[in-house]
């Protein structure tokens, strides 16, 4: 086993020092952190009534449903850091006996290697962070050897399925999103077990994408993880390739590593120079063709407003200040914010809302960074849409239309691990949580930063 600067942190990185304590904040500030708390908590416990055992709640018909033929408990995963966070320890010891006593991962279906990676390997890889449990490690470590053999391409980019008992292979075509955003599970599983094999396949993944840039610097959308050829030329740092931006920084943050610092500055540069524009005055990064920089069209995603966040993180307050700016008119004017949106012409292509976080990650992150209340009461508007359109009798649920509100009947799991969560942090402030101290993986999943 190669020993590399992954072992040596993880025998420096004390644990026991990664217990969040609160904070003294406002009376305010608390009662809201007490409400969304609670409301976690009553969504949990519908999850517990009418879908214990699997996948995802369904809110409105109070059934259930999984992901593939078995369920691999990816609610109650997802859930457990944000209860952490939010200080439910009974309920984070529940989750945590449930995972080390009846979960079995060896079985023979295909999954999604991207979305099991950010929700099923990142929520145990932070369980084990908190409960020092070595059942749980053997559990992460578990899951993460049946996720490698996805890795086993021609380019080191992961492929789109995986089959968990047999390790084969499907899917040669891959968004940047799926195949550049495991870098945080990866290298948190290598640095808990000491065995750097699952970040080295994360890393040589992510550097396999930014080695085949054009000559701008510059990414597409897709691209084939056997062959490495560009499937298109469409660039931008929304969704189906925000990911893979966002972990080039948390990973060079979080595992001190040179490469993929490199591999951040000399992105960043040309999404600012030729993905950037000014229009009314407001900024919006839309697509461009990545060869010429020529732009394609103005077509952006909910999923796009995590930018504000990772700029802020990077640094850059004032860009960061500026895009999240345009996300919060865009949610200003329709109460919540539609999936797909043309901000040149000014149209929904998409309406609907599937209680996503990023608008609210970044309000949290500018929050953090800046002080300026102007972003607590973004996170204030934000959560009273939601209390107002997406909450059911038990739960909370997507929407179908933004500008109807009509309900649809489900829960994502990333409503418990990341739209709470970075609600709750907004308002409650725990001590030790907070993105100078920890990295936060893409499903909101903190990890620790070592000290030097
Ligand atoms: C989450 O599952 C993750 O944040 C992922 O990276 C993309 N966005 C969804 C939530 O919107």
């Amino acid at each position: 086993m190669k020993i590399t600067l992954i072992m040596l942190i993880a025998v420096t990185v004390s644990l026991a020092a990664c217990k969040p304590k609160e904070n003294k904040t406002s009376e305010t500030d608390r009662r809201v952190a007490d409400q969304i708390k609670s409301e976690f908590l009553r969504s949990w416990n519908a999850y517990k009534t009418y879908a214990w055992g699997h996948d995802v709640l369904l809110p409105v018909s109070k059934s259930h449903m999984d992901w593939y033929e078995n369920s691999l408990g990816i609610s109650p995963i997802d859930a457990y850091s944000t209860m952490k966070v939010m200080g439910l320890d009974e309920e984070a010891s529940l989750v945590q006996r449930y995972v080390a006593d009846t979960l079995d991962f060896d079985k023979d279906q295909f999954v999604k290697t991207f979305e099991v990676n950010i929700r099923v390997l990142g929520g145990l890889v932070a369980m084990y962070q908190f409960t020092e449990d070595p059942k749980i490690l053997a559990k992460a470590e578990d899951f993460g050897k049946r996720l490698l053999p996805a890795y086993q391409t021609g380019t080191g980019i992961p492929a789109y399925w995986v089959n968990l008992r047999t390790g084969a292979i499907k899917g040669d075509t891959v968004n940047l999103a799926e195949g550049g955003s495991s870098l945080i599970e990866m290298g948190m599983l290598s640095r808990f077990t000491g065995n750097s094999v699952y970040f080295d396949a994360a890393k040589k993944a992510s550097l396999a994408i930014h080695s085949r840039r054009s000559a701008l610097g510059l990414v597409g959308e897709n691209i084939n993880v056997q062959t490495g050829q560009w499937v298109d030329s469409s660039s931008h740092i929304g969704c189906c390739i925000d990911s893979y931006y966002e972990y080039l920084l948390k990973s060079y943050i979080l595992f001190k590593n040179e490469d993929l610092k490199k591999a951040w500055n000399e992105s960043i540069i040309p999404i600012q120079k030729y993905i950037a524009e000014e229009v009314d005055s407001s900024l919006w990064y839309g697509q461009v063709n990545k060869e010429t920089g020529e732009l394609v069209n103005r077509v952006v995603t909910l999923y796009d407003a995590y930018f504000p966040a990772v700029l802020a993180l990077s640094g850059d307050l004032e860009n960061a200040a500026r895009y999240q700016d345009s996300w919060n008119e865009l949610w200003m004017k329709y109460g919540l914010e539609p999936m797909v949106y043309d901000y040149g012409n000014e149209e929904i292509l998409h309406p609907a809302y599937n209680l996503n976080p990023e608008i609210i990650e970044s309000a949290y992150y500018l929050w953090f960074f800046t002080g300026d209340k102007k972003y607590k009461e973004m996170a204030t508007q934000y959560w009273n849409d939601i209390l107002t359109f997406c909450r059911t009798d038990v739960a909370f649920t997507n929407i179908k239309d933004v500008r109807t509100k009509e309900q649809k009947d489900h829960m994502e799991t990333f409503f418990l691990a990341e739209t709470l969560k970075y609600l709750y942090l907004v308002f409650a402030n725990p001590e030790g949580i907070n993105p100078k101290e920890c990295v936060f993986s893409t499903e909101a999943h903190p990890f620790w930063i070592p000290g030097d």
